[in-house]
């Protein structure tokens, strides 16, 4: 489920089951000591985060980016941060769109465009990330984002590399596939220390395997901590993985 603070609307992160995307709401700690202190309770916050959700699922259907950025800018002068509509909003869509296409609800084009659209929608959001993220965010050392050797799902490590960049973290993606030594390299020259894998099928468990143990054999300064997530993650559909930390959600990583 997804966990939003019902006072300030920031995203809080997704709790179990991982594959129900309804909003469930929650208190911030900042605003949780607020309501203890003044005890009221805003019932129309909640209301309108589903309103939001709704209105970007229907301009997805109808391919209308046109309606997603009204929606999005209306959200922000509430005080909805663009980024936790992407991470918060978009990615559960699009697993709705996923199962929608399995069960024979959505067509393969259907499919297709809504994802299309979603690519749009994330464009739209990263120019708007770029202007509000501070000029002084500094980065904790290099952080890489890939995917896994054969995984083509590419909007889940945008969606995470803007993310992080909301958070004042800048993270480089690997947007071709890397043999292990160019990788190996790339985590030294760069001075990585944070991997982050995405995987989406459980057929590709063997190649971050693989990847995961190479760089394991970095020597301790060098190298970086590795955590793997993506659906395959988020779904339990792969063991664990010696040397990497399996991680259902991104929001667990601050
Ligand atoms: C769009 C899509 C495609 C597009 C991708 C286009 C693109 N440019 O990305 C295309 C059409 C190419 C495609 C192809 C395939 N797909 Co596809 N696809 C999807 C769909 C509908 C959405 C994927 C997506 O973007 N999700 C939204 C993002 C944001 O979610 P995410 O990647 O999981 O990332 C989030 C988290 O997991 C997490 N995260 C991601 N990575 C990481 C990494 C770390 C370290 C951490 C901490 C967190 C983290 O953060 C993100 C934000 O919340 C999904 C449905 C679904 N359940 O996701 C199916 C889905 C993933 N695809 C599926 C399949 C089967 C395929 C194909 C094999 C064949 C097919 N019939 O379509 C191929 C092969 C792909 C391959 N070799 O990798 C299945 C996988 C089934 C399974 N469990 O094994 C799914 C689940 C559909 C389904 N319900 O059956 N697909
Ligand atoms: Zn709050």
């Amino acid at each position: 489920m997804l966990k939003w603070c019902s006072y300030c609307q920031q995203f809080l992160g997704e709790v179990p089951d991982y594959d129900n995307f309804a909003i469930s709401h929650g208190a911030c700690p900042e605003c949780h000591a607020a309501t203890l202190e003044h005890g009221d309770v805003d019932l129309t916050r909640p209301l309108l985060l589903k309103a939001v959700q709704r209105k970007l699922w229907t301009a997805g259907l109808e391919n209308n980016l046109a309606a997603a950025a009204k929606v999005i800018d209306d959200a922000a002068s509430t005080g909805l941060r663009p980024v936790d509509i992407l991470i918060g909003m978009l990615a559960p869509m699009l697993y709705q769109v996923g199962e929608d296409w399995k069960k024979g609800v959505l067509s393969v084009e259907q499919e297709h465009s809504f994802t299309a659209f979603c690519e749009q929608v994330i464009d739209l959001v990263s120019t708007k990330i770029k202007l509000s993220t501070p000029l002084n965010s500094t980065s904790d050392g290099a952080i890489l984002l890939m995917n896994a050797p054969g995984n083509v799902h590419t909007l889940g490590l945008r969606i995470i590399a803007l993310w992080l960049a909301s958070k004042g973290k800048v993270a480089t993606i690997l947007d071709k596939q890397y043999d292990a030594a160019h990788l190996l390299k790339r985590i030294k020259t760069t001075r990585t220390k944070l991997l982050l894998i995405s995987v989406a099928l459980p057929a590709q468990y063997n190649g971050v395997n693989e990847i995961v143990e190479r760089v394991a054999e970095l020597a301790n300064p060098i190298r970086p901590r590795v955590v793997v997530g993506g659906s395959a993650v988020k779904l339990g559909l792969i063991p664990p993985i010696r040397g990497a930390d399996l991680m259902a959600d991104i929001s667990l990583l601050s």
